[in-house]
């Protein structure tokens, strides 16, 4: 990962013990001068970031912006991150699957995350509509090109669904439910939605997005009328607005880790992960897909991420995709 001038100057401020940063000591690390450190305090400060610099005392970092940008992002990530070894950040664009799929297509290697700011066409599966308001989300898309064959892709949705879930218990007090195969809900409603798409041959994946929309800081007048008893965000679920490049941090580095976990062959670490914070398991379930509905009882996710659904007729069946409505009573 290549850090830039300014990602350096925020890490080093971040860092600060409580007694400042010096203009010389970053520019002597940085071997540029302190009219060019000052330059980009300059810089920070116009984008919103509260830095105090007394007479002798050293700058302070007392503030930071509600906005995301990639060099801040960037510098609270460690170095050998692959997911987020790249960050793009756009102000608004037409969805970022959309546009990281393109990206993959012209052969950029894995690891690229790109979010917006806002999108005018996010997209659900099967062609859905996904509210992205500006600067109320975190809605992003990340490139990967693992050694999966096309049937395991359904490994990369659970590792996002695993890393959405941590990622909210650990920077809010709320508990986060996956619902298989790509909602988190928290209270029953939909917080957040992964949609993992794959370009490949009929054995191998060429490149995979796995595509992230959270509800961070949204209101109920940011929803449209039909969705307001079905979604929600963290913001109306904790009662106070929450800093997204907080949590995207935190989301990134937990997507980093379960990516790993898989490329290690380890994805059984996740899976029970998983399972623990899954709503969806030991319950009667009805899955809707394209050209049937299947009812049963969801018995377990196989190696692969799948679910395994038993039927009236006693058949184990191995569900990849479809819509899914939980029956609320616990018996078999
Ligand atoms: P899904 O098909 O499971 O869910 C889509 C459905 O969810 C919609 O039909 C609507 O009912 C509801 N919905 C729409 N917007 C929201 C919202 N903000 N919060 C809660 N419910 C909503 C889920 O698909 C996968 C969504 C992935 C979105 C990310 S954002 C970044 C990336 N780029 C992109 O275009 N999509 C992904």
């Amino acid at each position: 990962m290549m850090m830039s001038t300014l990602s350096h100057i925020l890490r080093a401020l971040r860092n600060d013990a409580g007694t400042g940063v010096h203009g010389t000591d970053i520019s002597q690390k940085l071997g540029i001068s302190r009219a060019a450190v000052w330059s980009h305090i300059e810089e920070l400060r116009s984008l919103g970031y509260g830095i105090n610099a007394g007479p002798h005392k050293g700058y302070r970092l007392t503030e930071v912006p509600d906005i995301l940008i990639a060099d801040d992002l960037t510098s609270q990530l460690s170095e050998d991150q692959i997911i987020g070894n790249q960050i793009r950040v756009f102000r608004e664009t037409a969805s970022t699957n959309q546009l990281v799929d393109q990206i993959g297509l012209a052969g950029e290697p894995e690891g690229l995350v790109i979010f917006a700011e806002s999108q005018t066409q996010g997209r659900g599966r099967l062609g859905r509509q996904w509210i992205s308001p500006s600067k109320k989300g975190l809605w992003f898309s990340v490139l990967l090109r693992p050694a999966l064959r096309p049937p395991q892709m359904t490994q990369l949705t659970v590792i996002a669904a695993t890393a959405l879930a941590r990622a909210i218990r650990e920077t809010t007090p709320l508990i986060p439910e996956i619902k298989w195969p790509n909602d988190i809900l928290i209270n029953g409603k939909k917080v957040a939605g992964v949609l993992t798409e794959m370009s490949a041959e009929p054995d191998r994946v060429l490149h995979a997005v796995i595509g992230i929309g959270l509800n961070v800081n949204l209101n109920e007048e940011n929803f449209p009328d039909d969705l307001k008893p079905l979604a929600t965000s963290l913001r109306l679920e904790c009662g106070k607005p929450i800093l997204r490049s907080s949590l995207a941090v935190h989301l990134l580095r937990a997507l980093d880790a379960d990516y790993r976990r898989i490329r290690e062959g380890q994805f059984k670490m996740v899976s029970e992960e998983w399972e623990s914070q899954c709503i969806t398991l030991q319950k009667r379930v009805r899955i809707h897909q394209m050209d049937r509905v299947i009812d049963g009882y969801a018995e377990s996710l196989d190696s692969e991420g799948a679910l395994m659904v038993r039927t009236a007729s006693g058949l184990l069946e191995r569900i990849t995709g479809g819509d899914v409505t939980i029956d609320k009573r616990k018996v078999k």
